[in-house]
């Protein structure tokens, strides 16, 4: 039994957001809704995978050339079917699919875009582990009937919404439409995301530093020199650090939004064929990059904000270090004093 008070839930925290902004069209709604029912059905999906034997690989290589896992698909699946359907989008981007995925014939071609990783952290999938959906909104810039790549390949600072559903001990969806950044909790007995983490912002610095350190002898100098220092005993600067990471960007960007401190995937040169990192700048850092700073946070590549980076490629890769401000203006300058 509760006492009977019951968070507001997504749809009312929305309208209740867009009244203050009486040129808003109320469409953001829709499309947050569309969302939430889409990650719903993943999340029922993620619960149940250890029970119905969704876990384990379809022997498929994804176009990143990795290997593609049941669940990814049906994420995939999921997404684009509601979304592509929703009359609210012109064109989709997957992480799955190589090229723009355009509105079926028949359905209403809306006035925004998206872009969405549908599972990340697959290789985090078999073993229980937090894994995410993310996803960036742009306002439509073409014009004619269908929508275009343009619609997609704009800078991350002109996204009017991102956000990421996180499946873990509980699920989450977090997220931002430029005005502060708000998470909810999905009540499965209900099945309703709750608003329980609002106006979340990330403190000026953290305590903790997150990265693959496996790839130390890759990086370069500036961001071995900033790792080093973190691990040096000082009490001025408050190092060393604690290390935590998960492997999963969601899950190692929710806590870093919550807590503080700093994430990290830089560029490396491991593999010559991915000389700018792992992640991808549409549908993983933009979106993850406007909810850091709308949180009072930055996101970098090193060199700049990530938000101002102009796509080229569907599918780019930037190197990405985000969190607290403090901590991304520290890596900065070591990027700028050895590299
Ligand atoms: P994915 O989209 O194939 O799941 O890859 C992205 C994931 C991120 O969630 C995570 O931050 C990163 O890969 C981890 O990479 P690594 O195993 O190299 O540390
Ligand atoms: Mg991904």
């Amino acid at each position: 039994m509760t006492d009977g008070k019951i968070g507001i839930n997504l749809t009312r925290h929305i309208f209740e957001k867009q009244r203050e902004y009486p040129e808003a069209t109320g469409e953001l709604t829709g499309i947050l809704n569309q969302i939430a029912f889409a990650a719903k059905i993943v999340s029922r999906e993620v619960n149940k995978a250890g029970l119905v034997e969704i876990l384990g690989l379809t022997g498929d290589k994804n176009i990143q050339g990795e290997e593609v896992q049941k669940l990814d698909d049906f994420a995939n699946e999921v997404f684009i079917n509601i979304l592509a359907k929703s009359g609210h989008f012109c064109v989709l981007a997957s992480e799955e699919v190589p090229d723009v995925i355009p509105i079926p014939d028949g359905y209403i071609s809306g006035h925004y875009s998206i872009a969405i990783d549908p599972l990340d952290g697959s290789s985090n999938i078999d073993v229980n582990v937090n894994i995410g959906t993310i996803f960036s909104i742009h306002r439509r810039t073409s014009e004619g009937e269908k929508g275009c790549a343009d619609d997609l390949m704009q800078a991350g600072r002109k996204q009017v919404a991102a956000g990421y559903v996180v499946y873990g001990s509980s699920t989450m969806l977090v997220m931002s439409t430029g005005n502060g950044v708000h998470g909810f909790t999905l009540d499965p007995s209900v099945g309703e995301f709750l608003e329980s983490h609002p106006d979340i912002q990330i403190p000026s610095r953290g305590k903790t530093y997150s990265i693959n350190e496996g790839n130390y002898p890759y990086w370069s100098g500036g961001v071995r020199h900033y790792i080093d220092h973190l691990k040096k005993k000082d009490k001025e600067s408050g190092t060393p650090y604690g290390a935590r990471y998960i492997g999963s960007m969601v899950a190692d960007m929710h806590r870093t939004l919550l807590k503080g401190g700093i994430f990290m995937y830089p560029a490396d040169n491991k593999d010559p064929k991915k000389p700018h990192g792992k992640l991808r700048l549409l549908y993983e850092c933009a979106p993850m990059a406007f909810l850091c700073e709308h949180a009072g946070g930055a996101a970098s590549t090193g060199t700049g904000p990530v938000l101002d980076v102009v796509p080229t490629e569907l599918h780019q890769r930037v190197p990405f270090f985000a969190g607290s401000t403090e901590d991304v203006r520290e890596l900065e300058r070591f990027i700028a004093d050895y590299d």
